[in-house]
């Protein structure tokens, strides 16, 4: 069955920046795009349905490409905190921060994990989310690390949504290992790591490279079990202090290195080379009221991809708005409306290892896609958040909330 959308403009991205086509029209058959182009030169054979757009614009569906959307309770306590004065890494040193997520989280059942996770992609999908990635991270004991892994995996067949799974086991340290990291490392590559791959539970292995939380050496060891059992790495790299965790993770072929405020040249040099991916996290900047930009100059320079996401999590960044961090990486970033709309399809993609099938409006790839009712594409990156006008389109087939 071939489906012809049309009476639309196209900003594709396929071939680098917005990669416009006026007046465009998509062919899609069996899930996939089979064709795109301007109307007028339209192939017409065989076409079995046509659905008018009525001149929206048409961009790859939205990818938010780090997220940590599956937690237990809320943090709105310590946001409060916050702003009478307690910094992030006070409220962590006094049991708060990530521990206190990690209580209330292992002691969600799955079903209520689910159920809180499901407003909150839901929430997403709103935006034009069509692919997602969600970590675990707040589990830090086999048994709880799998109860996330698990619930990422349901959401990904309830929703119509393409969900990409990763492990964060090295994501903080569990109070039972308190002041025993190399321990608890070693818990997480001999038994947790490897069980969870068995189980066929994750698509990708994170971490948490800081002061706060593990060293370049710890991570190290994380990424040499990864490696052992064929997964790639992403990092949680420079957000509070310059560690050099993106060269690390572009030393193993990181998909992405996530935050990167404190990052150096030689880092982005590192990861130019290695193709890993910079995925720059405006809304746990704003929210943390940071002051360090990250060097957007030195990754362009470099010519780094970069992406953006909304690092949806309980403590720095309860972010339910893809399109509010386009505006946020705008106007906190200077990324421009053009580098942001990328950030959050092709680039996205290429941090989720989905640069072939995903993030662009190119014959071959999924057919995911938003015909939005703006006037141009700048407008994704204008608003505040709010819902705009828009159709979604995934794998062909256009998604109705019920
Ligand atoms: N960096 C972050 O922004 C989140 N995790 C991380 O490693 C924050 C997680 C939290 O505070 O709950
Ligand atoms: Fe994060």
């Amino acid at each position: 069955m071939k489906t012809l959308w049309h009476h639309c403009h196209a900003a594709t991205l396929a071939h680098g920046g917005y990669s416009i086509i006026e007046d465009a029209a998509i062919v899609t058959r069996g899930g996939l795009i089979d064709w795109i182009g301007p109307l007028c030169d339209l192939p017409q054979t065989g076409i079995d349905q046509r659905v008018d757009l009525e001149g929206a614009w048409v961009t790859p569906g939205l990818i938010d490409c780090h997220t940590h959307a599956v937690f237990g309770g809320n943090r709105s306590g310590e946001f409060e905190q916050r702003l009478q004065g307690a910094s992030y890494a006070e409220i962590a040193a006094r049991g708060g921060g990530i521990a206190s997520t990690v209580r209330a989280t292992r002691a969600a059942s799955e079903d209520q994990l689910f159920a809180s996770a499901l407003q909150r992609v839901q929430a997403l999908m709103r935006d034009g989310v069509t692919t997602l990635e969600i970590k675990s991270g707040y589990g830090l004991d086999l048994a709880s690390e799998r109860k996330m892994l698990r619930v990422i995996r349901r959401l990904g067949e309830a929703l119509p949504l393409t969900v990409r799974s990763t492990c964060l086991a090295a994501h903080a340290l569990p109070a039972e290992y308190a002041g025993r990291a190399d321990d608890y490392i070693a818990h997480v590559c001999e038994q947790m790591l490897p069980a969870l791959a068995n189980e066929g539970l994750m698509d990708a292995v994170d971490a948490f490279c800081e002061h706060l939380a593990f060293s370049p050496e710890q991570v190290e060891r994380v990424f040499i079990t990864a490696r052992e059992l064929g997964l790639p790495v992403k990092l949680h790299a420079e957000q509070l202090s310059p560690l050099h965790g993106s060269s690390l993770a572009a030393r193993y072929q990181a998909l992405s290195a996530d935050h990167l405020e404190f990052m150096t040249e030689e880092d982005a040099i590192a990861m130019a080379e290695a193709g890993t991916v910079a995925v720059l996290l405006p809304g746990a900047f704003h929210c943390l009221r940071e002051t360090r930009l990250p060097p957007l100059d030195i990754l362009r320079r470099h010519g780094v991809k970069i992406a953006l996401a909304s690092d949806l999590n309980p403590g720095t960044s309860p972010g339910l708005s893809l399109r509010l961090m386009l505006n946020l990486g705008c106007t906190l970033f200077r990324l421009t409306p053009e580098e942001a709309l990328a950030g959050v399809t092709l680039h996205a993609a290429m941090a989720l290892g989905l640069g072939a099938s995903h993030g662009s409006l190119e014959p071959g790839k999924v057919a995911d896609f938003v015909a939005w009712r703006i006037e141009r594409p700048a407008e994704l990156a204008y608003w505040l958040g709010g819902e705009l006008p828009r159709r979604v389109i995934r794998g062909g087939d256009e998604w109705s909330e019920a």
